[in-house]
């Protein structure tokens, strides 16, 4: 078996004691959304999802497994050295390795420095990536044959440091199909969730980016243009995991939510309205005294 491309999530419960201390493991909601856009597009991907696998032997198995053309690994600082860990791994079996996410979008050259990673792909990577994936499909030259492309980040022919512009945002984030869960074991997620806290917890983004643009998150992947999903789309997708995975909560993970006073007085009507009412967890600005989110919620 022979796959586009292998999506990487570098997290292993089994050696990271901080998460297993918490064991509210979260799926890899990034990746997942890059896997349902590829797969869109007509790409075969699989996910290689570290959470509950033992280590490299797991890695080499499925390298094997699905001979990926490509393998791209999502990075936050804290796992910085487990991606270039398993980069090093993954070279031997595949000639282009990627990776992307918040740690690689502030820091490429850190990544790009490493003789195993051949690109960099900065800021929200759904139409990046698949453009990435395309121009290979074309011809099999290396990471600095992709010129001036968007969003992307590589060494040119002398070694040196290219960074180029960051790709535009996708407005209507609707238009994006919902994340591959199909391509993880939510079971298992779900099952750990039941008897480490007593209910079960999805993750789920209603929009993207964050106007406030403090001063720490000036480079974050999804920048300051606060873009947000219909209600009837968010709450198509609640429904369905309701049904699908009979979950009791949901945990939003937006950079900020609660912007839009509207919005969310909407989404408690039509949740109602569809029997798609859920307790949640978000995250919102503290300055903000006048988010009604806590009255609504209450409310449902
Ligand atoms: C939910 C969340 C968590 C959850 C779940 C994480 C998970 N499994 O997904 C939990 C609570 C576990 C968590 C933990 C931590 N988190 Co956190 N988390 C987030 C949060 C709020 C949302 C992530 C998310 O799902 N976004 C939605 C998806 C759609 O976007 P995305 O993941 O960024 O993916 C897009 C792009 O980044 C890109 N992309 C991502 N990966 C890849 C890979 C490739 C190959 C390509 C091409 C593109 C690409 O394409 C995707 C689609 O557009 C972000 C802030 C934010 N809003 O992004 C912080 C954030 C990612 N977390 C952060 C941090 C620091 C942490 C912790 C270290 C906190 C701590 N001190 O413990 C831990 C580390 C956990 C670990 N060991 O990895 C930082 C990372 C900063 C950095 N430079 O690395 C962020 C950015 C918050 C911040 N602004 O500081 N986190
Ligand atoms: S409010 Fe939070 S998400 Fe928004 S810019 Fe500040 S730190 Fe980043």
């Amino acid at each position: 078996m022979s796959i586009d491309i292998l999506l990487v999530n570098p997290v292993f419960l089994s050696q990271n004691e901080a998460e297993r201390d918490l064991m509210s493991p979260y799926i890899p909601l990034g990746l997942l959304y890059l896997a349902a856009f590829l797969r869109e597009q007509g790409y075969q991907v699989e996910i290689f999802d570290g959470t509950f696998q033992e280590g490299d032997r797991d890695f080499i198995a499925a390298l094997e497994e699905f001979s990926p053309g490509a393998v791209g690994i999502t990075a936050l600082k804290p796992n910085a050295d487990q991606v270039l860990h398993l980069a090093a791994i993954a070279k031997r079996y595949s000639d282009f390795v990627i990776v992307g996410g918040p740690d690689p979008t502030l820091s490429p050259d850190f990544y790009l420095h490493d003789p195993s990673i051949d690109l960099v792909v900065h800021h929200e990577g759904e139409l990046s990536l698949a453009e990435v994936l395309g121009a290979r499909e074309e011809h099999d030259q290396p990471a600095y044959a992709l010129g001036d492309m968007p969003g992307i980040a590589y060494l040119g022919q002398d070694g040196e440091l290219v960074v180029n512009p960051r790709r535009d945002y996708l407005l209507d984030l609707d238009l994006l199909p919902p994340p591959a869960r199909d391509l993880v074991d939510i079971d298992k997620y779900l099952e750990v969730w039941r008897a480490q806290n007593g209910y079960a917890s999805l993750s789920i983004s209603v929009s993207r980016g964050c106007p406030y643009g403090c001063k720490w998150c000036a480079e974050s992947v999804h920048g300051q243009d606060f873009r947000i999903r219909s209600v009837e789309n968010v709450v198509a997708e609640v429904k369905l995991l309701m049904e699908t995975y009979q979950i009791d909560r949901l945990r939003l993970v937006d950079d900020v939510d609660g912007l839009d006073a509207q919005w969310i007085a909407d989404w408690a009507a039509v949740a109602e309205q569809e029997q798609a009412v859920l307790p949640f967890e978000a995250l919102y600005e503290v300055e903000r005294q006048d988010i009604p989110m806590l009255d609504i919620r209450d409310s449902l």
